[in-house]
This record gives C-alpha cells, structure tokens and sequence, in this order.
C-alpha cells in the first residue's frame, strides 16, 4: 500500500471524492504543512498556523496509480486560485501535493506542466508541491463528512 497527500479546498468533498477511485482502500482527512503540533480545526481556520486541509489517500499501486491519483487531484479542483477553493478563502485551502518520496514529487511536477502547457486553464497552475512534514488526523466530526451528512437526510 502507499499513501498519497492532497490539499484541495475543504477537504469534506475532496475525501468524498477520492473514497470513490477503485483501487483507494482508505482515506482520511487531517492538516498538515503547518507550524503548530496538533492542531484543532479552530486554530487551522485562525489561518496563522500554515496547515492546509488535507485528504490522505491509501491505495493499492496495482489497481491505481499514484499519477491517475494527480490526475483526479487536479481535475477536482481549481488549481489557479492561490489560497482559495470557491468561497473558501484562507491558507488552508491551498492547492497542494505532499509527496513523501522522489518518484511522487517528479509525477507531480510533470503532470502539472503538462497540464500548464495543455491550455486547459487561462491561468498559471498555483498548486504547490512540497515534501511531506507531520500530518495531523483532523477531529471526527470531520472524518467522511459528506458520508455522514448525506446519511443523516435518510434516517429521519
Ligand atoms: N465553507 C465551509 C468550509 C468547511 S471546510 C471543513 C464551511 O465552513 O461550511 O473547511
């Protein structure tokens, strides 16, 4: 198995997006990239301490690979707008890849140039790609979020 990092906006719909890709056994959303040591999605959202929202993604390298995992990563996203997904303003909605092996980071840098050069954005690709530092598992109400909210129409 091997994990892959993605920021992507708020990571409710990110995680729900993912959990759905054949070939993902796991998935999970947390912070990372900051400065702070365990964080609370309250201090994240104070934006001083540098963690972007997160989707850790578990999968099998036999049925999907890491570049099909990038290529949904930026397909689900606006990867042209620093620090901002829609509505969401902030540092911790950053686009980012945190790869935590050399083959990931060259897949990402490649894929992203292709993409920048493919003309499919009228703007720069902003996403950052950075080395992987402490990750976080986020609170449990944010854990499959979506899931859980979409399950709660049903049950009344
Ligand atoms: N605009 C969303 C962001 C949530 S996400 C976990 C909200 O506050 O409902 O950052």
């Amino acid at each position: 198995m091997e994990e892959a990092i993605f920021g992507a906006g708020c990571f409710w719909g990110v995680e729900s997006k993912f959990s759905n890709v054949k070939g993902v056994i796991e998935t999970e959303v947390g912070y990372t990239g900051g400065t702070t040591n365990n964080p609370t999605y309250k201090d994240v959202c104070t934006n001083k301490t540098g963690h972007a929202e997160v989707v850790k993604v578990t999968f099998d390298p036999s049925v999907v690979s890491y570049e099909e995992l990038l290529e949904k990563f930026w397909d689900i996203h606006n990867p042209t707008t620093l620090n901002r997904q829609g509505w969401d303003i902030g540092t911790q909605y950053r686009s980012a890849v945190f790869y935590n092996k050399e083959e990931q980071r060259l897949a990402a840098e490649k894929l992203k140039e292709k993409l920048d050069k493919s003309g499919k954005y009228k703007k720069p690709i902003i996403t950052e790609i950075v080395h992987a530092t402490e990750y976080y598992r986020a609170e449990e109400y944010h854990q499959k979020y979506d899931e859980k909210t979409k399950k709660s129409i049903f049950s009344f």
